[in-house]
């Protein structure tokens, strides 16, 4: 049987919201709490598509029937006393295009009891079990918003923090030479930071942006991952834990400017390594050259993460906002920089031919965070067009955090500015609302790229800020069932979070995972989700004809569907804190 921890937590959930309740939660996060296995009433089917975590008692609850057969009744069997509480009927079968499959569906809203459930389809298929309750989500939050604390570079993952997934070090980056294409010579130090993915590559335009996600739940929702609530070394030490594993990039990405204020693209071997450990992948690592993009990009991050860095540490606060100030100053003398990978590198590229949103983001940070008229001359003449299209991520969601941060601070923006703002987003999120409300799964996409996951969530992310203006039941809606998708209301019927739900994916495309000898990867990854491209190299048997919402595949080959990244997971704190906000 699976992994799994859905069940589990029923007799553990703790509320989120106090730091009184950090002592208990960080018991959660033990390897108990993830590997404990469900205990069915009757085996399960995963013909039975819906949210492995659970629902919210007054939530919207849809579950999707697979298996193209005839459907007439549809029950709910309570686990704890095995009795049928409600007997329903199934709406008429359709088919689903994305999927290729006739389903049936089933709306079981009206059921609001707390406890624990199977749905049982005609005489004898049974589904998963599943959660009614208001604490479904908390300890997922702290699972998810814990995964950063495993892609730390150059430390240990202790027993303590780590559980079962400990490991030594890897990559001190104490010594890593400029790649010739920088035109400087020698070695520099560069530690810690996390790794970007399943690869080992530390690359400033990802690992920015996911940190200022990250940020941003953080500015909107202070209390949800509080001191002690993670089980990470810097636990107890008064501070956010969610702050504490952010600054551990923002140390790294702070060694990563030039002196003459430009920011260096990434730090990598020349080529990805293989399915080794990371204290094993040796290969010299090099400073690889300075980019428009990068630059921007590190300026907005270093520029919020000052403001929420300051009442702890006023200095460092300052020093971070002037690095942000001189990057800026470098990225608007050299515009073009775009970056390309050397000749002789092929680690991941992350280029982007248009640094136009990086810099919106950056002159929001900055604006906030100093008040300085530059930046808003600079974001008057540049508002951007906040219509949303597909792989709006690492690359372009950046506009959307500027306006987010923007609209944050609406007091100190000229009325006009921020009424427009205001105006496109509601535009924007009515737009996506309505995608949600087509889509077959009731999922924002129906074009399914490389990482569809994290632009389901991004869809979400979207609509959970104009949430903020306009408090509508059409946007929660959309955001919950975002996550029903992700948690197994999709057409695989896996949950998309390592160790979440019962069906997670097992081989994730991730070194360490793949590398450490242990069954259960990496607890609380998202991973990269259907992708109808299927860009991998020519050893992934996708089902024949994969239409693209299965066009996904739970191997380790399969780095175009199954991989872990900092920008997936990232947007997923921020919707968990909303929907744990939301929960009554
Ligand atoms: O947007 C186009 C779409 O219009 C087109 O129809 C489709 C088919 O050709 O391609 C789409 O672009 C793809 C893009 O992802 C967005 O889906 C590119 O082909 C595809 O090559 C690109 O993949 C990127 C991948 O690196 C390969 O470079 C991913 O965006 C990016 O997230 C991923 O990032 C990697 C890092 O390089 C290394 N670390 C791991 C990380 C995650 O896999
Ligand atoms: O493992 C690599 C993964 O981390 C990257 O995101 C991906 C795309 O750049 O590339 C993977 O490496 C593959 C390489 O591109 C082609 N040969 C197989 C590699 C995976 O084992």
């Amino acid at each position: 049987m699976k992994p799994f921890f859905t069940l589990l937590l029923l007799s553990l959930l703790v509320s989120c919201n106090t730091i009184d309740s950090a002592k208990e939660k960080s018991n959660l996060v033990d390897e108990k709490t993830v590997l404990e296995t469900s205990r069915y009433l009757h085996p399960a089917s995963n013909t039975i598509r819906f949210n492995q975590l659970g629902y919210f008692p007054k939530e919207k609850k849809i579950a999707t029937i697979t298996g193209n057969s005839d459907i007439t009744s549809i029950s709910i069997i309570d686990l704890t006393t095995g009795e049928t509480c409600m007997k329903g009927q199934p709406y008429d079968k359709v088919f689903f295009p994305l999927s290729g499959d006739t389903i049936h569906q089933f709306d079981f809203s009206g059921f609001q009891k707390p406890g624990v459930y199977q749905l049982q389809v005609d005489e004898n298929r049974y589904s998963y079990p599943f959660e009614i309750g208001e604490g479904i989500y908390d300890s997922a939050l702290l699972l998810v918003a814990k995964s950063y604390y495993y892609h730390r570079v150059g430390t240990d993952i202790t027993k303590q923090h780590g559980m079962k997934w400990h490991r030594p070090a890897g990559h001190p980056d104490t010594n890593v030479l400029y790649h010739s294409a920088t035109g400087k010579k020698g070695f520099v130090a560069s530690p810690g930071g996390w790794y970007d993915a399943g690869d080992f590559g530390k690359y400033v335009m990802n690992g920015a942006f996911s940190a200022g996600q990250l940020l941003h739940a953080l500015e909107t929702y202070p209390d949800l991952c509080p001191d002690g609530s993670l089980n990470i070394p810097e636990s107890r030490n008064g501070i956010n834990d969610l702050l504490d594993e952010i600054k551990y990039e923002a140390d790294w990405i702070a060694t990563m400017q030039d002196d003459d204020g430009g920011v260096f693209h990434k730090l990598t071997t020349k080529n990805f390594a293989g399915a080794i450990m990371p204290h094993e992948a040796t290969e010299q690592r090099y400073i690889m050259p300075k980019s428009t993009a990068s630059t921007f990009d590190f300026a907005a991050f270093l520029a919020k993460m000052a403001r929420q860095y300051k009442k702890y540490d006023s200095n460092l606060a300052e020093a971070w906002l002037a690095q942000a100030q001189k990057a800026w100053q470098w990225g608007v003398q050299n515009p073009t920089e775009y970056f390309k990978n050397p000749a002789d590198v092929s680690t991941g590229e992350y280029g982007d031919e248009d640094a136009s949103q990086e810099q919106f983001w950056a002159a929001a940070e900055l604006f906030v965070s100093t008040g300085e008229q530059t930046y808003l001359d600079y974001l008057s003449g540049n508002l951007p067009d906040l219509t949303y299209t597909y792989g709006d991520g690492w690359k372009s969601f950046m506009r959307y955090l500027g306006v987010f941060t923007l609209l944050d601070n609406e007091g100190s923006l000229p009325e006009a500015i921020a009424a427009q703002l205001k105006e496109q987003l509601i535009a924007s999120a009515d737009d996506l609302t309505n995608r949600v409300q087509t889509f077959d799964y009731r999922q924002g996409v129906n074009d399914f790229q490389w990482g569809s996951n994290s632009d389901i969530q991004n869809v979400a992310f979207v609509i959970a800020e104009a949430y903020k203006i306009n408090p509508k039941p059409a946007y929660s809606d959309a955001v919950f069932s975002s996550l029903n998708y992700l948690f197994g209301h999709n057409a695989t019927g896996y949950s998309m979070v390592t160790g979440l739900g019962d069906n997670p994916p097992m081989h994730i495309h991730h070194r360490a995972s793949k590398a450490d000898g242990i069954v259960e990867p990496v607890p609380g990854f998202v991973c990269g989700g259907p992708n109808y491209y299927k860009q991998d190299a020519n050893d992934v048997n996708y089902p024949a004809d994969a239409p693209p919402m299965k066009s996904y595949m739970d191997v380790w080959e399969s780095y175009a569907s199954n991989e872990v990244c900092l920008n997936w997971n990232s947007p997923l704190p921020y919707l968990l804190m909303f929907a744990i906000e939301q929960r009554k």
